[in-house]
This record gives structure tokens, sequence and C-alpha cells, in this order.
């Protein structure tokens, strides 16, 4: 797996773009993809979407995804993602177990999982087939109403710490511009967000300041 599409991940539903319409939300998605974000994830948590709506979605946006070259992860769900032959499952602790995931797909497509803090990240480095590793809450966030306790930069180096595979790593959770030269100095691969994009006015310009920030470190 090549690590460099953990740089800009954007993870987003519908749920993230309350004003929009769903047809307005497929658009505004194509848009951020094509403003150089490196992998979107699917976690789609609309209440009102039916199980056929949000396949047929999945279906749509991971067609478009294709067709820009981005990575497609889909969230929590390894039958979505199988069904509709995404690039990659990111699961939480409290998802389908890690091991059964691997055991489903390892090989076929790239494998994430989340840890919130050392002792997931020391549990992790038993499990055979992760790809890699989201860590986080960093930053208290308002996107995710069950986040755990922020890490804060020092729980972050200290969870970072304990990675001893060296499994590629990003940071999740109420990330905003000016956090970017901490986070890369911290040596994780990329950052992970949904506000930081679904609020922005205009993506691209934050797109370009993500990938500046970055590289000019
Ligand atoms: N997972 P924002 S925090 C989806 O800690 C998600 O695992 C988190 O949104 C975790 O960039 C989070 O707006 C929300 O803070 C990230």
């Amino acid at each position: 797996m090549n690590k460099e599409f953990l740089q800009r991940y954007f993870v987003a539903g519908s749920q993230n773009f309350p004003d929009l319409t769903l047809p307005e939300y497929e658009e505004r998605i194509a848009l951020i993809m094509q403003s150089g974000i490196t992998a979107y994830q699917f976690r789609e948590k609309n209440p009102t979407l039916s199980f056929d709506e949000k396949q047929a979605l999945a279906m749509r946006l991971r067609e478009k995804a294709r067709e820009l070259a981005v990575p497609f992860i889909v969230d929590d769900d390894v039958a979505l993602a199988i069904a509709v032959e995404a690039d990659g499952i990111h699961v939480g602790q409290d998802d389908m177990p890690i091991t059964d995931v691997v055991a489903q797909v390892a090989g076929q497509m790239i494998v994430g999982l989340s840890v919130r803090n050392k002792a997931e990240m020391v549990a992790a480095q038993s499990v055979m087939g992760i790809d890699y590793l989201g860590v986080g809450p960093v930053f208290a966030t308002t996107t995710k109403a069950d986040a755990a306790t922020p890490l804060g930069l020092d729980g972050l180096a200290t969870t970072l710490n304990a990675n001893a595979k060296q499994l590629p790593t990003v940071a999740i959770g109420g990330i905003t511009l000016e956090d970017l030269p901490a986070l890369h100095q911290s040596g994780v691969d990329g950052v992970s967000v949904i506000s930081l994009l679904s609020e922005a006015p205009d993506v691209r310009t934050v797109i370009d300041e993500m990938k500046e920030q970055w590289r000019t470190l």
C-alpha cells in the first residue's frame, strides 16, 4: 500500500452537509474529490436513507471516485465495501472485530482500523493484515458525537510510540490548518478531516493550503 494516500484523507456522509439535497451532496463530494484530496471515506450516517438508497449512493460515489482516481474507502460496513468493490474498508474499535474484517478482505482491499489510545495501538500491533491506523481524536471534535477523549499532541506522541511495527498512521479529530505543522512533526503520514472541508467555503483553497503546509515542512 502506498501510504501517500493518507495525506489528505477526507471523510464524509450526507449528514455532514445538512443544507444540501442528496444530488447537491453528490456534486459537492465530486468537487472535493477533484480538488486534491488523496482518499475519500464513505461514512454515511443519514438515518432517513434506506438500505437500498445508501447502497445506491455508495455505488454512484464509488464510480465517481474511480473516474477521478481517488481511493474509495467504506466506513464500518464490510459487506457494502465488498458489494461496491471499494478500495478499502475502515473500522472502529466498536465495529466488526478487526480479525473478522481481515479474514474477509485482507489482500483484496486496504484495511484501516481506528485506535484511540496507547492500549489500542499496542493491541493493533499483533493483528496481521492491518494496512493503516487512524489515530484520534487528537483534538476535540463536534462532528462525531461519541468520540473518545481527545489525545492532544502529547497523547498522540505516546500512542505513536507504541506503533512498534510502524504501520502507516493518519491523525483524526478536530484538525484545522493551523494544526498541520505539529501533526507533520508528530510523524503521522497524513490527516483525516471532515469539517475542515465540509465547512470550507472554498475547498480548493483549503486543500491547496493543506498541500502547501505538508510539502514545506
Ligand atoms: N472519527 P472533524 S473523530 C469520524 O476519533 C471521526 O475516531 C474520529 O471530524 C475518531 O474533522 C471523527 O470535523 C470526526 O473533527 C472528525
